[in-house]
């Protein structure tokens, strides 16, 4: 058993301010009687202790108060991506058969219109029900779920529990350090683990955070160079928004700012001599939903020495290189740790997440002769853009629920924005246009999902036994 985080961390540090958010502030103390009461308040609702119940809303201080009140009722989260369509917002309300969705009442629009839900005003301004709240939870409890996508293009939803939430927290801790002064920028989404992450560090460690309801590059390369923060977290694309401030301005960072975790993909090279020359220490890192924020990380000092690499594994984690045997020898990724997800949810609950205790990630790298971690490919044809991850076969599924589309493939290309951005390849039927197709897909799938460009061909490249080849449909494009 461990303390429930909310309230050791109010019993510990209550003055501490623990969270900001335009222009208000929160101690622990004040954090803990308000998600405490919105806990009673869900009580009187009908949510019951232990629960699955889904959460949907834009980065703010009522999301925040109403998942540690769920924390409290020991409720497991699905946190919902607000950028999703409301098709496939159905898919995985329905698919993890939560009780509830607790939902911003700016984002109800979002919502399928035959599912259970709660606004947070009526949450916030409902009577209260008296609990006892559990002072400890067991370590594998599941605190949140976080859908991701898969090689057959059906999202399935990792569980994370108290265990791999912690010991990410502590291994994150022993590598880079703290000071009780430390203020966490927040402006990754809270339903991403780049983003809740920051919360349980905060409750571990008892710093601030400061949230943002949007990436605001000025406001937040302001914060940078004026030290009003020490900690950001960010992926490549927001990296890229604050260095151009930074450059404009001709500004450095704060002394006193000490380092931005940048993760959710590669980093290109050219962000880290940038940001090295703007004073700024960036700490680039290999982590996923799987693993619930961070397993390699590259210490400061290392940023330039050592270009292009994620680090070596925090403390309590494991890398190992299936297939090889020396350095430098490429193979898939395997993790081990206290911070692996023991599972899926939903229909893929049957399937382990490890196998002989091993996460095989999928993606591709090797370790040089120091131990150190570079990720070289990522898994199974994934496209990350922006930090967001699509996967070919579901934009290919969607496709080819059109009636004009005969076949689909999907890859992605190199993007200056973005990092990447998906293309799509179609064999006809019958005629249609490529905006036609684009409006569908805006129809079914996220905006970040949707193809940049549709390319009408005669027939897709496929191997002997009929298998698209994906890597292949870029070079249709020579
Ligand atoms: C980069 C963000 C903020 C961009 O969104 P924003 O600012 O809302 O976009 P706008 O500029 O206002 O919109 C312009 C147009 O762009 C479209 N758009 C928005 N986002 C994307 C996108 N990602 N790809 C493509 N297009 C996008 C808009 O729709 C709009 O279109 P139009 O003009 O046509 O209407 C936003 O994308 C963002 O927040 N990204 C980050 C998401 C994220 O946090 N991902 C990480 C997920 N991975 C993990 O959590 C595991 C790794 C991890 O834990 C980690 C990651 C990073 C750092 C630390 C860690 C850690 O280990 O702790
Ligand atoms: P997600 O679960 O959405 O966070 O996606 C995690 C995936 O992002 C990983 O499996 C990798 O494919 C990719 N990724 C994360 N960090 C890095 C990195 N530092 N370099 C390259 N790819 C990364
Ligand atoms: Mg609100
Ligand atoms: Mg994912
Ligand atoms: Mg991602």
């Amino acid at each position: 058993m461990y303390p429930n985080w909310i309230l050791q961390r109010a019993y510990l540090t209550p003055n501490r301010i623990g969270l900001s958010f335009e222009g208000n502030h929160w101690t622990f103390e004040e954090i803990k009687k308000i998600s405490v009461k919105r806990a009673e308040q869900l009580k009187s609702l009908g949510i019951d202790k232990g629960s699955r119940v889904a959460v949907l809303g834009e980065n703010d201080s009522s999301l925040i108060f109403i998942m540690y009140g769920c924390m409290h009722l020991q409720c497991e989260m699905v946190l919902l991506n607000r950028k999703l369509t409301t098709n496939e917002l159905a898919y995985q309300i329905n698919d993890a058969q939560v009780s509830m969705v607790l939902v911003n009442d700016n984002d109800l629009s979002l919502l399928p219109e035959d599912v259970n839900y709660l606004r947070f005003s009526e949450i916030e301004n409902s009577d209260c029900k008296p609990i006892e709240i559990s002072r400890e939870w067991p370590l594998q409890q599941t605190i949140s779920i976080m859908y991701t996508s898969g090689t057959t293009g059906f999202p399935k939803g990792v569980r994370q529990t108290v265990e791999n939430h912690q010991s990410s927290a502590v291994a994150s801790v022993l590598n880079i350090g703290l000071s009780e002064k430390d203020v966490w920028l927040c402006a990754v989404p809270l339903f991403h683990i780049s983003g809740f992450s920051i919360l349980v560090r905060s409750l571990l460690y008892g710093n601030e955070v400061k949230l943002y309801r949007k990436f605001d590059h000025v406001q937040i390369a302001e914060d940078i160079v004026f030290g009003r923060v020490t900690n950001v977290s960010v992926v490549a694309v927001m990296l890229e928004r604050i260095l151009h401030i930074l450059e404009e301005r001709n500004q450095k960072a704060s002394p006193s700012f000490k380092l931005i975790l940048a993760g959710g993909g590669p980093i290109p090279k050219d962000y880290l001599i940038r940001a090295e020359q703007r004073g700024l220490k960036v700490l680039q890192t290999y982590g996923m939903t799987e693993t619930s924020s961070q397993t390699a990380t590259l210490p400061a000092e290392d940023a330039l020495r050592k270009i292009g690499s994620a680090g070596k594994p925090l403390f309590f984690n494991q890398i190992k290189i299936l297939g090889a045997d020396g350095p430098y020898q490429e193979g898939e990724i395997c993790i081990r740790g206290p911070h692996v997800t023991p599972g899926y949810i939903g229909r893929y609950e049957v399937k382990p997440s490890t196998e002989d205790g091993w996460l095989h990630t999928g993606d591709i790298g090797y370790v040089d002769n120091e131990g150190y971690l570079y990720v070289v490919d990522r898994r199974s044809d994934l496209i990350i853009s922006g930090g967001e991850n699509i996967y070919p076969a579901e934009v290919e599924n969607v496709l080819m629920g059109h009636p004009a589309i005969k076949e689909a493939g999907v890859c992605g290309v190199e993007d200056a924005t973005w990092g990447q951005v998906p293309v799509a390849f179609i064999v006809l039927k019958k005629d249609v246009s490529p905006d036609e197709i684009k409006e569908y897909c805006l129809q079914h799938l996220a905006k970040y999902k949707v193809p940049k460009e549709v390319y009408v061909v005669d027939a897709l490249p496929r191997n002997a036994s009929n298998k698209l080849l994906r890597r292949k449909l870029k070079e249709l494009l020579s």
